[in-house]
């Protein structure tokens, strides 16, 4: 006890005596004299990510994370111990390249934030030839202050050297060994605080630092470029690992599948089209929110509409995509697959194996086909086509693409619709039984082409009668120059093309043996602002009303992530009043068509990961990629492990941890599907029996 009490003594009087010094000798001062130019660049690369967490994420908890922080502290003092290598003149060089290239990672992913609502990928560098394309969309819509902010870092450090050269700060010699010592110490402090990082990381937080789909949690846990480094690793991985962990991939995939029937379940709907030819249309940005709207008493989508009153409508869908967004849904739509966890199915895994409907609907002797009129090459469809078993591709070289007849991104609908019923009438003769895609592109972001979309006013409109008896219109602007009120105008546009393109098809005599399959391919990635106009405009003020007032409609993330639903339709010319004629509330995915599709056309796929939705009604979940679910019960956000629940009884933590679980395997499965080349029978053994 009494050594105790002398060791006590002892470490206080050191401190003491050191604090002294410290005082004397200004050595707090000093160290920061000494270092001002690596301690800035550390501020500068901490307040760049903490700025991207703060536009990007807007919450408290998110962009003051501590752990956040800490990441980026560590990776920003490992990079500037070296620096202490370079005499001192050059030392402001090496720290400035670094300061630019962080600053640089910070800007592309606050565009891509915006854009994508998720952190950008190295993967998806292989997909910049198509950037060209959708480039102005991109520049004209995304591209904000808050983007450039970020160059207060590199400029911080700029006017902290100018200072610094002003006060001969560089003139001072450094020996070699003085510079070596100055490094270990540097990376000494990173060790120290790593260790610190690491004894304070949760068994979450390494599940999903290791699954990496969880992009936010891991910005939020780990900071930007913790995240970007671990992002370079897991998309050159799939190149990797195809070659490792085959067994154990292979395994899970026969796990899965093992009780599954080999054998499809019937129901009412079992071969009720067998035999009959398909057009598939596959509706740019379409979305289900927008059918229920109309403008001084014009619907946004009459067409549409009428579709969906006179066949089959399923009214609660969704599309499922990732990044890979239009190519996306045409995989999942095809294959009943989910896209991969990283880079894109079609771009980084058009060599793959795929079990698709145009593969199935071939062995029953359907000719095959997509129409597009768009560069072949774009989403790779020309390579990725082949692996999914298109007869034919009739893309941008099989058109007349006249300057008039461009809307947009290339063609415009109407154009396109018009000359493909050409084409569909050739095939037609040629063919006894056909099944087409028709791939739409007016309605495509970012909804500028307005002039050419036709007259539809998205104001507001009002007769006021006076007291003289004579009457006068007021217009309100409500959403006129607004990006979604532009949309409602090209959605108009697009919808208008629909309709004339199944008058032209019955004029063609081509409806009477045919199926129509709609479905809207993505939401349109609109600004939340915007939806907050339209549903909380107020005239009298010409102003958006606050959450203060009385009648003020609360439009929140949750409200948007459940208004991205997209329109899927089943429709024949004479289904009206039929057992078809319905309208399905239950929730659907992009993953539910292929099997629905299939009992209805008689095709079967053992391995679709979705199930026939007439078999599984109001048991059916929807899963998306980043790792979210929808049921019918609940909407559960996985990135922030929280829940909407959308009905009134009880949410159980075990429904939540069963669903959860089963996205992660579909989601795991379905990757290894893709980058293992399961279906590949000459690779997967288990296959052939
Ligand atoms: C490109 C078109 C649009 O050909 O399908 O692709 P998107 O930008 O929607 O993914
Ligand atoms: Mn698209």
């Amino acid at each position: 006890m009494k050594r105790i009490k002398i060791g006590i003594n002892n470490l206080c009087n050191k401190t003491k005596k050191y604090l002294k010094k410290v005082k004397k000798e200004h050595l707090i001062k000093q160290f920061f004299h000494n270092n001002m130019l690596v301690i800035v660049f550390v501020f500068a690369c901490v307040l760049n990510s903490t700025l991207l967490r703060f536009f990007c994420m807007h919450s408290l908890e998110n962009y003051l994370s501590f752990k956040a922080i800490l990441a980026d502290t560590i990776v920003a003092t490992f990079i500037a111990s070296f620096s202490y290598l370079f005499k001192p003149k050059n030392r402001f060089a090496y720290l400035l390249s670094f300061n630019i290239f962080l600053t640089a990672i910070c800007i592309i992913n606050s565009i891509y934030y915006t854009f994508y609502t998720s952190f950008a990928s190295v993967s998806m560098l292989s997909l910049t030839q198509y950037i060209g394309d959708v480039g102005d969309a991109v520049v004209e819509n995304v591209v904000q202050l808050k983007d450039i902010v970020y160059i207060i870092g590199p400029l911080l450090l700029i006017i902290v050297h100018i200072g610094l050269k002003r006060k001969n700060y560089y003139k001072k010699i450094e020996i070699k060994a003085e510079r070596k010592r100055k490094t270990l110490k540097g990376l000494g402090l990173t060790g120290a605080l790593l260790l610190l990082f690491l004894v304070t990381m949760s068994s979450l937080d390494v599940s999903r630092f290791v699954k990496q789909w969880n992009k936010e949690y891991i910005v939020m846990r780990f900071g930007i470029y913790v995240y970007q480094v671990n992002d370079l690793i897991s998309s050159i991985q799939p190149k990797i690992s195809s070659m490792f962990g085959y067994d154990q991939a292979n395994k899970e995939f026969n796990d899965f599948y093992k009780d599954k029937s080999s054998e499809p379940a019937t129901n009412e709907y079992t071969n009720i089209f067998k035999g009959k030819n398909v057009i598939v249309i596959h509706a740019e940005s379409m979305m289900t929110n927008a059918m229920e709207l109309e403008f001084n008493g014009q619907q946004v989508t009459p067409n549409l509409n009428n579709m969906a009153q006179s066949g089959m409508f399923f009214s609660n869908f969704y599309s499922q995509v990732s990044v890979g967004t239009s190519s996306d849904s045409e995989l999942t739509y095809n294959t009943s697959l989910l896209p991969t966890k990283s880079g894109t199915a079609f771009v980084s895994y058009s060599d793959r194996t795929y079990i698709s409907t145009p593969q199935l609907l071939k062995e029953q002797g359907y000719y095959t086909f997509s129409m597009h009129a768009n560069n072949a090459d774009f989403w790779n469809r020309r390579r990725m086509y082949n692996s999914i078993g298109y007869d034919r591709f009739y893309s941008k070289v099989d058109y007349k693409v006249d300057k008039e007849n461009v809307i947009g991104l290339g063609l415009s609908d109407k154009e396109f619709f018009s000359q493909s019923i050409k084409k569909l009438q050739t095939i037609n003769k040629e063919h006894e039984k056909w099944y087409g895609v028709l791939i739409m592109l007016s309605n495509h972001t970012p909804f500028s082409d307005v002039e050419k979309y036709g007259d539809f006013p998205v104001d507001m409109k009002e007769t006021i009668t006076k007291e003289d008896g004579t009457t006068e219109e007021k217009v309100y602007p409500y959403m006129e120059g607004t990006k979604l009120g532009n949309y409602f105008k090209s959605l108009h546009y697009a919808d208008s093309a629909l309709g004339e393109f199944i008058n032209g098809l019955d004029e063609a005599g081509l409806l009477e043996n045919t199926v129509i399959v709609l479905y809207g391919d993505h939401d349109a990635r609109l600004p939340k602002k915007d939806y907050n106009r339209l549903y909380n405009y107020d005239k009298e003020t010409d102003s958006v009303k606050t959450s203060e007032d009385e009648t003020y409609k609360e439009y929140d993330s949750y409200q948007y992530e459940l208004g991205r639903k997209v329109p899927f339709i089943i429709w024949t010319k004479d289904m009206k009043n039929t057992k078809l004629n319905k309208t399905i509330t239950n929730v659907t995915g992009m993953y539910n068509v292929m099997p629905t599709l299939g009992n209805m056309f008689g095709f079967y796929n053992k391995y679709a990961l979705g199930n026939d939705i007439f078999n599984v009604l109001n048991n059916n979940i929807v899963i998306f990629p980043n790792g979210n679910w929808v049921t019918d019960r609940l909407y559960y956000n996985s990135q922030k492990s929280e829940y909407l629940s959308l009905v009134e009884d009880a949410i159980t933590e075990e429904e939540i941890t069963n669903n959860t679980e089963y996205t992660n395997k579909v989601l795991d499965v379905s990757n290894n599907i893709i980058t293992f080349d399961l279906f590949n029978k000459e690779k997967n053994s288990t296959l052939k029996d």
